[in-house]
């Protein structure tokens, strides 16, 4: 049996993981025990790689939709009549009508968006599109705009961990198997979340209202300065703007922010009085809670000044700046700019270089108003936006105008199910490809790993990189198109890079780390307009927004919108992740589903008693925008009022209940965290 070092795509965190082959067939796989993050272990999503990749629900061929049903083709004829509609397309519209998108699974498989980019290049489009229009930008941009570049929590170093909005022990569970052990050594915990999550019994809990967490950042800023906690060395000598921010925390005291939140004003002064006199002090904020929320800048910008007037920035255990691995940029130069660029110009171009995409929010209602100009090719790889979009009805009705939709994946979607053609993509197992975080993320550093290929492609699917070439040779554009072989296209990749293939090959634990240096303002200080950290931004102010974060209310909560608040008066939020799926994936394996089979609305026991149902009954989850039936779990690990349902589900699918044009005014991200509801008893 030969074993293959490589490491796990499904999510993310990138486990290590060894792949046994017998006989060309992929038998069992276990974690790296040598592996820096997952030390010999897998979540159950991993565990179940073998049943995943071999499940008989896999796009077996390409497929074109005649009438209702769906015909099995060649690739030969897949590609000649996708290119010659893209053509076609292209002549009557011009080529900002064709949009691509990438989900999340084009953040963890990097070949896959650097080809859609440089194919959306060679055809002229300025419409890529990404997930980071609803995940993880913002945060990046918020740190942008106040450091110059982007610090990244260093949890594992921390003595004093805010988990606000976050979760690990579902989505990042190396970071909290770290946590829970350290708790134990004296690692001080603070979670701030409306549910009780288990993290949370280890340390100081509170439960604020969805949507609030500014103002309970804000409230610590005032008791951080008004009891002289703040360090005063960092903040005189590498900061501009605290005159400003002192006096604009000085009315927010914690009487203000419990009257907004909800969270007792003794406990706000506890975890701020913890936060700033316990060094390496390290916020862990939710991946996409707090960014989905109409604050969702702002939310990020006050964890930043956070982080800074207590002197956590560059030091070990707080935010700490990672070196760069970057790898060959393959996208071609392009002048247009994207969608969303002129409403969100924020989000588009803060700094020198504008986004590589545009805002992905905006697509359903460009498709469906043609404004500002008509997009009638959609072409999808790495994402299921059917479901994983906020407002699924208005994203199927604007899937209902496309001349053509093409669905790259290795399996039936719900987004495959509306498409004109399906195409099957290999899985990361299938294929050499490149893993880790070059550019850094939660775990503090930034590190790549070779994803080696560990079985032949099966049936007849295609790595996501030679659809993306192939579609460009039939295009006329092979020139932009020269490589053969997946590892062709991983030596160039790595060719400009720190580290190359055959390095990564002959580096018996196969990773490569960036060596982070803390304290390297000392050297370079920081790359803002006033070379110092930017408490008061003067950029945004020059967008015309605040230059400090100040709070702003959910479009849909009882204080911004009353008159609702009468019909719909509980608080909805979706998306809180189990450990068993990764957003709407690995529903069709039974391995899985054994561990949980279906999803739960949690609630309050005395909302259920409000309403009059049970735990275990079904019920129904009604906003302005539509119902849906999903199970009650009637628990007291939620605030009361307060409803939340997890995404991905087709059955009780979130994004029903979702709209689309609510949105941050600064980068559009859309509020899926904190939205009027009602529930309703069945039967
Ligand atoms: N209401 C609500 N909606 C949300 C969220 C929420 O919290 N609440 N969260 C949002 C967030 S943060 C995110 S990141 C998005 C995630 O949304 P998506 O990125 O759309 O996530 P997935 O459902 O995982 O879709 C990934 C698709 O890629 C396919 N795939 C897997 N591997 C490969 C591959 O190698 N190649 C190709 N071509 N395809 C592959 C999978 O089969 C699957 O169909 O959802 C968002 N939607
Ligand atoms: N198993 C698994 N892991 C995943 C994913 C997955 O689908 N499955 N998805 C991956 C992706 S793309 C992402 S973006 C991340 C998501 O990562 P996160 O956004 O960090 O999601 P969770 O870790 O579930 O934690 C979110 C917590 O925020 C709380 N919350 C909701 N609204 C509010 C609010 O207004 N204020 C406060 N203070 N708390 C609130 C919820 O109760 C929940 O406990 O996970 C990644 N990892
Ligand atoms: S957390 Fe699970 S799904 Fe994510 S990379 Fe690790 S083993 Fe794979
Ligand atoms: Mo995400």
């Amino acid at each position: 049996m030969q074993v293959v070092k490589t490491d796990c795509a499904l999510c993310v965190n990138c486990c290590g993981v060894d792949a046994y082959v017998d006989d060309g067939r992929l038998v069992k796989v276990s974690g790296i025990p040598e592996h820096f993050l997952n030390q010999g272990g897998l979540c159950p999503k991993g565990e179940h790689l073998v049943e995943w990749v071999y499940s008989p629900d896999r796009v077996k061929y390409p497929m074109k939709r005649v009438g209702n049903a769906l015909q099995r083709i060649s690739w030969d004829q897949a590609m000649d009549e996708i290119a010659g509609k893209l053509k076609e397309l292209k002549a009557a519209y011009g080529p900002q009508t064709m949009a691509i998108y990438t989900g999340s699974v084009g953040v963890e498989n990097i070949e896959l968006a650097a080809f859609m980019q440089r194919f959306r290049g060679a055809y002229g489009s300025p419409n890529f599109l990404c997930v980071e229009s609803i995940c993880y930008r913002v945060r990046i941009l918020a740190r942008q705009i106040t450091f110059g570049r982007y610090p990244v929590e260093e949890p594992e170093k921390a003595n004093c961990i805010i988990l606000w909005g976050h979760n690990p022990e579902n989505t990042y569970w190396t970071i909290a198997k770290d946590i829970r052990k350290r708790v134990k050594e004296g690692l001080k915990l603070i979670t701030i979340d409306p549910r009780r999550i288990p993290l949370a019994k280890l340390g100081i809990h509170v439960q604020p209202r969805p949507g609030t967490d500014c103002a309970i950042a804000l409230a610590m800023m005032h008791v951080i300065i008004n009891e002289d906690l703040w360090d005063k060395e960092f903040v005189n000598k590498w900061t501009v703007g605290f005159d400003k921010l002192v006096e604009h925390v000085k009315p927010l005291t914690p009487e203000w922010a419990e009257n907004i939140s909800g969270v007792p004003a003794p406990e706000i002064r506890k975890i701020a009085r913890l936060f700033a006199t316990t060094k390496g002090a390290c916020i862990l904020q939710g991946v996409c809670s707090m960014d989905q929320q109409m604050n969702s800048l702002q939310n990020s910008r006050a964890f930043s000044i956070l982080e800074t007037i207590t002197g956590n920035i560059d030091i070990p255990g707080g935010w700490a700046t990672t070196p760069l691995l970057p790898l060959t940029d393959l996208r071609l130069p392009l002048d247009a700019k994207p969608i969303g660029a002129d409403e969100y110009p924020v989000f588009y171009k803060f700094g020198k270089r504008p986004a590589p995409y545009g805002q992905a929010m905006l697509l359903s209602e460009t498709i469906l108003n043609e404004k500002p100009y008509p997009i009638k090719a959609l072409l999808v790889a790495g994402g299921n936006p059917a479901l994983d979009f906020p407002d699924t009805n208005r994203f199927l009705a604007a899937m209902k105008k496309l001349d053509l939709l093409v669905v790259i994946d290795p399996f039936m979607s719900e987004t495959a199910d509306l498409a004109h053609y399906i195409l099957p993509a290999c899985t990361f197992l299938e294929k050499e490809g490149i893993g880790g975080y070059p550019y850094g993320l939660m775990h503090g550093t930034s590190f790549v790993m070779l994803r080696k290929k560990v079985i032949e492609p099966l049936h007849e699917s295609k790595a996501d990189w030679w659809v993306w070439s192939e579609l460009g040779h039939r295009m006329g554009y092979g020139e932009h198109f020269p490589w053969k072989t997946d590892e062709e296209v991983v030596d160039h990749l790595f060719s400009k890079s720190v580290i190359s293939t055959k390095q990564l090959k002959e580096n018996p634990g196969g990773s490569f780390f960036g060596e982070k240096v803390y304290r390297i303002y000392e050297k370079s200080g920081f790359s803002t307009e006033s070379g110092k950290i930017e408490i008061y931004s003067k950029g945004l102010e020059r967008f015309g927004f605040p230059g400090l974060p100040t709070h702003i209310e959910p479009s849909q909560s009882p204080v911004a919108n009353p008159e609702l608040a009468k019909d719909y008066p509980e608080i909805l939020i979706t998306g809180a992740r189990a450990l068993e799926y990764i957003h709407t994936q690995l529903r069709n394996l039974p391995g899985i589903r054994a561990m949980r089979n279906e999803p739960e609305a949690e609630v309050h026991p005395a909302t259920a008693r409000k309403y009059g149902f049970v735990n275990g009954e079904v019920i129904g989850v009604e906003t302005p925008r539509g119902q849906i039936k999903i199970r009650a779990k009637v628990t007291e690990d939620i605030k009361e009022g307060v409803v939340s349902i997890p995404h991905g589900w087709a059955v009780a699918n979130a994004n029903v209940l979702t709209d689309i044009t609510m949105r941050d005014a600064i980068v559009g991200y859309p509020e899926t965290k904190a939205i009027a509801c009602r529930l309703v008893k069945l039967g």
